[in-house]
């Protein structure tokens, strides 16, 4: 699995000449390979996800004692000064200034001094929506100042969130972040109806520069722009604390320092720090504070607590479901990939840090972002990114901004797919009331086609959670509906786009025709003529899990079978018997022939080196297609280390009337080669209606029979009622000469 694909892919001297500092990324497969690296340095610029990769700053001397180790690595940025030199030489030339209307301002970083004077600008344009305020004084005696941005007047009870960055003095991609947020809902205040409808009913405090002392340090010298901690004298010789491992929630724990001399030291004690103190203070003499984003560089992650251990936080689902909101918002808006996750399990540990303390002591919902890159650049980004970066994390905070300031938040438990004909449909959501408003009613409402809206009161199942029923639909029923929390200081909707894009489907009949569990698999072939894989080739049983091959297979009890990648043995490690070499491939005998309306369903883990990158492989899924020809539906690429179900409609790609089969490539072709995956409960379900809603007598057409059915309903209820709109009338009967014949 050790493969030096990775390792030539990004560039690295196997022999580094080299007399600068560099970045480089180390693959990190074991507690060891971590020791090993933490040893020879202690400036983590970024981590991959757990168990992949991590950059670190290298001395010439310590890259090259990095050689001799065995560890997988390459170099990231091969000579950081030379960066920082440019970077310091363009800064030195006048600043493009622009007018406080314009972006001009984002085109390039910006320092203390030109920061606050453009706070102060921002309040002289809308001295009605923004005012200053100072949280506190740093170690140097500098004020960390803020800015307040709402419609409402100052002491107005209305719920408040904090957007803070700098807390690491070197993360300036984070600051301009910071300093955009503030920008656009100062300037869109009215002319953006999304950020009026924000501002008319909260407050939003803004704190682009926490680590002022830092900040402006690593303005000052060239040698000091990768300063991360505040400027603390520890009165050894060394200076500076980690504001993030200062606060004052499980201080002391994992993954912080107590060393002086270390990038991540914790202070003497917990909020032992001017910084961290005047944060703390102001957190806790705003009681309205509802959530809390933290703004850092670099990696492209939108991070939930617990930072301290890898256990899930109680509300774990709220903050996953909002993150994801906020990572597609990134996307749609034309921004880049950000990764979703608590901190704990997706980045590494890290106690004492702002995100554990808003929310495991304020119980506000928090959030650390790291924004760009994901090391190209690191901290050294060229200005052309800070906009885009600003913009894709503006899109994001919009998402945060309303979904954590109503009276609820709202997160569906199952995934709502499908609603089957026929029969009732249960919806269950988590409805977390905010810290500063209440619930009144938590209500279903649905509705057919463009009827009337039916509301249904959801009831409590303990623990936040509520459930309601939708009817039973004929089959073809269109059926939209939303969940809906009625409170204050605004009521909370669940799809968050609001009542006018509901969740809708159409009602469809399912049957499952094909169902293979892996207790037994006639037909199947585990490895097929022309596969190149060396290692790690199908297989059926019961598995031996590692972190990146399941344990359990997926069938309920008493199936303890499925198809996976090669079996390891009992303590095994991760990559011992994965994927080598090439592809192999799984594939099905006939599964039946394709008719109209077919879905190809299936459960599946996969990993490839848990999101390291350059990650390049990949694992398409095929069906015959026409002229019997493979054809790709799906291309799994990344890792997803539970059971995870996949449904895949075939039409349009299997010819009717021909047979169903499908095979599945795992391959270790690119870098990133630790490959594992796994399949179980294959189905061909036969899905939409097999005879139109108006066929009351199931006779293949829509007729006379069917419409003499109708009128003996006419103004009365009856499965006649197409619009479900309680009576037999002429809706339904246009309804059912749609479908005549
Ligand atoms: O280690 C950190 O403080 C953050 N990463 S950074 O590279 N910007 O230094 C991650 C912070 C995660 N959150 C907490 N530990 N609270
Ligand atoms: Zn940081």
């Amino acid at each position: 699995m050790r493969d030096m694909a990775a390792v030539l892919l990004c560039g690295c001297l196997s022999t580094p000449a080299v007399c600068a500092d560099s970045v480089v990324r180390v693959w990190l497969d074991s507690v060891r390979d971590v020791r090993t690296m933490e040893s020879l340095s202690d400036d983590m610029w970024s981590h991959g996800i757990h168990g992949g990769s991590a950059d670190y700053l290298v001395t010439p001397e310590q890259r090259e004692a990095l050689g001799r180790t065995n560890l997988k690595w390459c170099v990231f940025i091969e000579d950081v000064e030379s960066l920082v030199r440019a970077e310091h030489d363009r800064l030195s030339r006048p600043p493009e200034e622009g007018g406080v209307a314009d972006d001009a301002w984002f085109s390039d970083f910006k320092n203390l001094a030109a920061i606050e004077a453009r706070l102060e600008a921002l309040v002289a344009l809308r001295p009605d929506r923004a005012s200053l305020f100072t949280v506190g004084t740093s170690i140097e005696g500098r004020a960390i100042r803020g800015i307040r941005i709402s419609a409402l007047p100052v002491g107005t009870a209305a719920p408040a969130v904090v957007l803070n960055g700098t807390q690491h003095a070197r993360e300036w991609g984070a600051t301009m972040t910071c300093m955009y947020m503030a920008d656009r809902l100062v300037e869109t205040a009215d002319s953006d109806p999304v950020v009026a409808q924000i501002l008319a009913r909260t407050e939003v405090l803004v704190i682009p520069v926490v680590n002022v002392d830092g900040y402006v340090f690593t303005w000052a010298d060239t040698a000091n722009r990768l300063w991360r901690k505040n400027r603390r004298d520890n009165g050894d010789g060394t200076f500076g604390v980690d504001p993030n491992r200062n606060w004052g929630f499980q201080w002391g724990g994992a993954g912080a320092s107590t060393n002086p001399a270390s990038e991540t030291y914790r202070g003497t004690d917990a909020f032992s720090e001017p910084e961290t103190q005047a944060m703390r203070t102001f957190f806790e003499a705003r009681p309205n504070i509802v959530s809390n984003i933290d703004f850092h560089s670099y990696s492209q992650l939108v991070l939930s607590p617990w930072a301290y251990t890898t256990d899930a936080s109680e509300d774990g689902d709220v903050f996953q479901s909002i993150g994801s909101d906020m990572s597609s918002a990134i996307t749609q808006s034309g921004g880049l990939n950000y990764i979703v996750g608590p901190v704990g399990t997706t980045l590494y540990l890290a106690s004492g840090g702002s995100v554990d303390w808003v929310y495991g002591s304020r119980a506000a919902l928090a959030w650390t972002t790291e924004v760009r890159d994901t090391g190209n650049y690191g901290f050294v980004m060229p200005p052309s990114e800070i906009l885009p970066c600003a913009r894709e994390n503006f899109a994001a905070t919009l998402v945060f901004l309303d979904r954590t300031t109503r009276a609820a938040a709202i997160v569906p438990q199952v995934a709502p797919t499908t609603i089957v004909a026929g029969t009732p449909t249960t919806i269950t959501a988590k409805i977390r009331p905010s810290l500063s408003g209440s619930v009144s009613a938590r209500v279903l409402r649905w509705r057919v086609g463009s009827g009337a809206w039916n509301t249904v009161v959801m009831s409590s199942l303990g623990n936040n959670l509520f459930s309601a029923a939708l009817p039973a639909f004929p089959c073809g029923t269109s059926v939209s509906w939303h969940i809906l929390a009625v409170g204050t200081p605004v009521d909370a909707v669940w799809p968050s786009n609001g009542m006018e894009q509901p969740f809708q489907s159409v009602a469809a009949s399912e049957v499952v025709l094909t169902s293979v569990d892996f207790e037994s698999a006639p037909g199947w072939a585990f490895g097929i003529a022309g596969d190149t894989a060396t290692g790690g080739v199908w297989t059926r049983g019961d598995p031996v899990g590692t972190s990146a091959q399941a344990e359990d297979d997926h069938s309920p009890a008493p199936g303890t079978q499925c198809a996976f990648t090669g079996q390891g043995v009992v303590g095994g490690g991760a990559g011992a018997a994965d994927v080598d070499g090439g592809a192999t491939t799984l594939q099905s005998p006939s599964l039946g022939t394709m008719t109209a309306a077919m879905e190809l369903r299936f459960w599946y883990w996969y990993s490839n080196n848990l999101g390291a990158s350059p990650n390049q492989d990949e694992m398409p899924v095929q069906v015959l297609g026409s002229g019997g020809v493979w054809t790709t539906i799906a291309t799994i690429s990344s890792s997803q280390t539970a059971w995870r179900e996949m449904r895949l409609p075939l039409s349009g790609v299997v010819p009717i009337g021909s047979p169903v089969a499908v095979r599945f490539l795992a391959q270790d072709l690119g870098a990133g080669s630790l490959v594992e995956a796994a399949v179980d409960d294959v189905q061909l379900v036969g899905v939409g209606c097999l005879f139109a809603p108006a066929d009351f007598d199931n006779s293949g057409a829509v007729d006379g029979s069917d419409l003499a059915v109708l009128l003996s309903q006419w103004g009365s209820s009856g499965n006649a009622d197409l619009n479900s709109d309680g009576t037999v009338g002429g809706p339904d009967l246009t309804l059912l000469l749609a479908s005549w014949g």
